[in-house]
């Protein structure tokens, strides 16, 4: 499927503005108030499919949050879902509302991982990387389990 994410700039100009100086980042690749817990990877019940990745985000910021990209560590593309009543769709974004918690779980969002790598196996962890409109990125480890454990 190709996706049209290039050549968008609506979230920048969302954020521009007020007159309330933006406080500088202590770590630009986490900004302060977003947490991300319960990461897991489900791994696919057959082997090549892709894989599944649930996890709960916190957005602790008095802003909104937009989830624009997802990657894991050395797998290949990795997309953002959305179950329906028809199945999955791919989403391109996702907004988190300040003092919000979404839950990326099975029948809702989640993201799916293609091409996993070789050492992706139950009992491991993977890294995961979420990207934020406007560029802040959050990483957390997310546990990896079988295809019929826990989800
Ligand atoms: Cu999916």
């Amino acid at each position: 499927m190709a996706l049209a994410l290039a050549g968008t700039t609506l979230g920048l100009s969302a954020c521009g503005g007020g007159d309330q100086p933006s406080a500088p980042a202590a770590d630009p690749e986490a900004p302060a108030g977003v947490s991300v817990t319960d990461g897991r990877l489900m791994l696919p019940a057959v082997s090549g499919n892709p894989g599944a990745v649930y996890f709960d985000l916190a957005n602790g910021t008095e802003g909104e949050l937009i989830v624009r990209s997802a990657s894991v560590a050395g797998a290949g593309h990795t997309m953002m879902h959305v179950t329906n009543e028809t199945g999955m769709e791919e989403v391109l974004q996702v907004a988190v509302d300040p003092g919000q918690t979404i839950r990326f779980e099975p029948g809702g969002h989640h993201l799916m991982v293609s091409d996993l790598p070789a050492g992706t196996v139950a009992g491991g962890q993977a890294e995961v990387t979420l990207t934020f409109a406007g560029g802040d990125k959050v990483s957390f480890p997310a546990e990896v389990r079988s295809a019929g454990d826990d989800r």
